[in-house]
Parts: C-alpha cells; structure tokens; sequence
C-alpha cells in the first residue's frame, strides 16, 4: 500500500516528505495511523509556526524585545475594600451565582513536567491533612457554591492527549468530586507539531508518528467551540464564564466581589492579578499599551524593564497575572474565530525524535521549538478589560516544583493552605494553637459565614483547635 497521493502531494508541497521515511517499513495498522495523524494536522497553523520558526532561527526575534516604552500599569480595583462600591460588586456577585448564570473553565492540560508527577496535575494529593487532590478542592469549591446559591457552576475542564483519559478516569471513579456528571463537560486541547531548531523539518518521534505537543491553554478556546463546549454554555445559560488553573489549590475563580465587579463594568475580560513585588516572580504583568490592555508573559518581559520601579518603589510593571479570568460569554463567542490566530510563543526544548536510520534520538540540549497560544491573548480583542488586584495570600499559592523546592512545592502550598485556614478561623472567633496544621474543607465550607456559623454551634469546645483538625462544616 502506498501513503495517500493527497496527502504525499501536501508534504512534497510543504516539504515534508521525510516524515514518510519509514512508511514501506510499517505495519497496515502503523500507517494508517500515521495518515490519520498527518491528514488532521492542520498545514495552515503549521506553516505559521514554520515562519515563526524560521524567524528565530535567523535570530530575528531575540534582537526585537517587545516595546514597553510608552506602556504602564492599568488602574486596579482593589477586592475586599470596606466600600459602598465593593458591597454593591459583592452583592452583583451573589445575584448572578444564586441566578445560575456562571460558568468555570478549569485548564487541566499541562504535563506537570516541572512538578516531576506522571499523572494529571489535578490527581496531585494536596490537602494539607486531608490529601485531598487538586480536582477535589478545585471541583470542591463548585459544589460550596451549588450548595450555598442552590444553582450549579457548570465546569467545562481541559486536558490534552496526554492527561484526557487519566483525568476522565480519575472524575469517574471520584464521582466527579462531589458535581453533577451533567455538570460537568471534559473537552481535549489540540496539538501542534514541534519543530527542528536547525532545519525547516517536523520530526518523528515514532516510524509512525510525527511529535507533538499541547498547543497551550490558549488553544482552549478554538478547542471548547469545537467539541460543542461553547454552545453547552450557551444552553446552560451561562453569560460569566470564569477560567482558573489546575495548579492553584487557593484560587477563587467564584468570588462574589470579583464576579460583581467585572459584571458591574460591563467588561468583556476580567482577570485577578497580585502585586509583583520582586522582578524574578514568574508572573505575566498586565500592562497597557496605546490604550490596548495585555499580558506580557514573564519569559517575553526584558530584566531591565521586570526590576523598573516607580518612584513609590512599587515595580513599574507590577500587575502580575495569575491566570484567573472572567469572560463575557459573547465575547468569547465573537472572538473563537479568531482563536486559531493568536500570537505563537516559542519554546527551544528537547524533543526526542528518530534519526534517518530510526534510532531515537534523546537530546541533551534544546533541539526543536514548540508552539504554544496563552489565552490571555484574548485580551487586546476586548472593549473593555478589568483588573481586581487581590491578596496572594488568599487568592494564590501554584503547585509548580517538585518537594524540597524553594517556591512552589508541594510543602509551601500546604503551609499557605494551613495559614489561610487559620486566619479565616481567627476571624471567625476559633483560635487556633501555634504550629498546628488546619485545613478548611472545601466542599462545605464556602466562606466566612460557614465558619461563624461552625463557631456559633459550639461543635468545637471553647472554640479552640489545639490538634491538627479537617474543619467541616454541617
Ligand atoms: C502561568 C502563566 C503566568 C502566571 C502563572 C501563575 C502562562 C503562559 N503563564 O505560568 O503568567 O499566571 O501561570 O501560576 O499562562 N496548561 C494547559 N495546556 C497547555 C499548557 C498549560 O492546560 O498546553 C495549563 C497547565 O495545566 C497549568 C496552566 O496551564 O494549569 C499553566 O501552565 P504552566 O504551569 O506551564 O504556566 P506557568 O507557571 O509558566
């Protein structure tokens, strides 16, 4: 059997007719595998990362930093302030949850590669007594609120080929933590090609597969119109949808004043950021540009622009993004058109792959670049964009590196989880003794007022935690 004439005539076309080489030596199962993958690879996308392939490697792009030279910080709403405005964000918040017409996005589809864990992230145990997974405090949260407003959060969860079916397993067997399975909508990210660092060549990293990899969570959006996920949030009538990382066990993509907020100005885009207090921070800051508001990721913001500072000492550029965001649903609907052409990000990696003779190559440095969208590039296509500075404390503690790390272990984020349990149970009127481990059950236990509550029953003797305890509530 020989590989299709439609498709050989679209490699000789693109040049790429070595990724046949193997092809008289595969089984019938190997090549029709091999053509089905080659047939779904999209040639438009791909000669786009081939141009931008051959950019950096004419060393184009390393001599053009972006230019922040007319760029500032955007103004901020602050969460959490004693003021009528926040009161009435708040209560905007409450009302659009208790109507049922918000929706989440969980992007679950990264390898975890930094991390060293082999499964989804979101299987990573983290509580920090319970072991409780990401998933099950993320998905856990959802529930708190279905609870609370008697309206489910409709979640739509990403993954990627490579943690699809662990992560449908997984929700399975967990029930999925405490959802409705109706509730719930898993949908699988695209892929794009990697490319030789050296040659203007895909590569294979099987005789019968080319090598791929995720094609960034910016590919949500392109990837959710296309499985139907768009329009199943259109039906769930969901006009907010919000969308938060797997690795964020203290995110709080559902919080009323942040929800109210960007609802009360009518944005299109909203999204929570910290202050970035130290230039080393590996946060995108959001800036705005001629009037266009955008995220500059950390890797693409120059040393000498990310440790600026302004004469009150803050860092020029210091709202640093933490991947939570809120969307118009229109705006999302309007925009995943033009899903497929937001800007390519390169990544000079190592990408096993077969040399001409078939033996797998494992390189020790970087050979090929991959190709990522981020879907905060969304964000210059809005009319209008907030920003909600909130406290990292509350809001952000991201499982990135492996135990024993100096940011972002296991161990810290458990330390930050413990700490804001205390302090919600502090203000709560429960004390609890030093150096004892707490931990707040996300399931059934929302907010503040669970915790008042808890204290009010007189469950807990003198309202004191002296041993390390699972707070729930009911
Ligand atoms: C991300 C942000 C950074 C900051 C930081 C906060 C980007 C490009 N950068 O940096 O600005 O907000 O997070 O923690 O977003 N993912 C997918 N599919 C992919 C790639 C990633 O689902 O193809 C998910 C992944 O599972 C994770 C999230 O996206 O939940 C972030 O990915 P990352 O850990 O590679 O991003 P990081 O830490 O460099």
């Amino acid at each position: 059997m020989t590989p299709p004439d439609q498709l050989t005539e679209t490699l000789r076309q693109s040049r790429q007719l070595h990724l046949l080489a193997f092809w008289d030596t595969l089984s019938t199962e190997g090549r029709s595998r091999l053509a089905s993958q080659l047939e779904g690879l999209d040639w438009n996308q791909i000669s786009d990362c081939r141009q931008r392939a051959a950019q950096r490697r004419e060393q184009q792009e390393p001599s053009a930093p972006i230019d922040l030279s007319s760029a500032h910080t955007p103004p901020c709403h602050q969460l959490g302030e004693a003021t009528d405005a926040a009161t009435a964000a708040r209560a905007r918040g409450h009302e659009a949850l208790a109507a049922g017409t918000v929706g989440a996005i969980l992007v679950a589809g990264g390898q975890g590669t930094r991390l060293g864990f082999d499964a989804p992230k979101g299987t990573f145990p983290i509580g920090p007594l319970s072991h409780a997974t990401l998933f099950e405090i993320l998905l856990g949260k959802l529930a708190a609120v279905r609870r609370r407003h008697g309206k489910p959060v409709p979640l739509a969860i990403m993954t990627s080929t490579a943690t699809d079916a662990a992560t449908r397993a997984f929700l399975e067997s967990n029930q999925h933590c405490g959802l409705n399975a109706d509730d719930v909508f898993i949908f699988c990210q695209g892929t794009l090609p990697a490319i030789a660092d050296d040659a203007d060549c895909l590569l294979l990293d099987a005789p019968d597969h080319v090598a791929v990899a995720p094609d960034g969570h910016g590919g949500m959006l392109g990837a959710l119109a296309a499985s139907g996920g768009l329009a199943w949030f259109g039906e769930r009538g969901c006009q907010t949808i919000v969308s938060f990382q797997v690795d964020n066990p203290l995110a709080q993509p559902l919080d009323a004043e942040f929800l109210g907020q960007h609802l009360l100005t009518a944005a299109d885009f909203s999204t929570q950021v910290i202050p970035k207090l130290h230039p080393e921070e590996r946060v995108g800051v959001v800036v705005e540009r001629d009037g266009v508001t955008e995220v500059v990721e950390y890797s693409d913001l120059p040393a000498a622009l990310a440790s600026e500072r302004r004469d009150d000492g803050r860092l020029r550029f210091d709202a640093g993004s933490i991947a939570i965001h809120a969307f118009d649903r229109r705006f999302l609907e309007r925009t995943a058109a033009a899903a497929d052409s937001l800007p390519l990000h390169l990544a000079h990696k190592k990408v096993p792959h077969l040399d001409a003779t078939g033996t797998v190559i494992e390189p020790t440095e970087p050979n090929a670049f991959k190709f990522e969208r981020f879907i905060f590039d969304l964000m210059p296509l809005a009319n209008r964009v907030t920003l909600i500075e909130v406290d990292p404390a509350e809001s952000f503690a991201p499982l990135k590196n492996p135990a024993g790390s100096s940011s972002d272990s296991p161990e810290l984020v458990q330390q930050a989880l413990s700490d804001y349990a205390r302090r919600h149970l502090a203000a709560a009127g429960i004390s609890v003794a030093p150096e004892v481990t707490v931990e707040l059950d996300a399931a059934s236990i929302l907010d503040d007022t669970d915790l008042v509550q808890l204290a009010d029953s007189g469950k807990l003797p003198g309202n004191r935690i002296d041993q390390p305890l699972i707070v729930r509530a009911g």
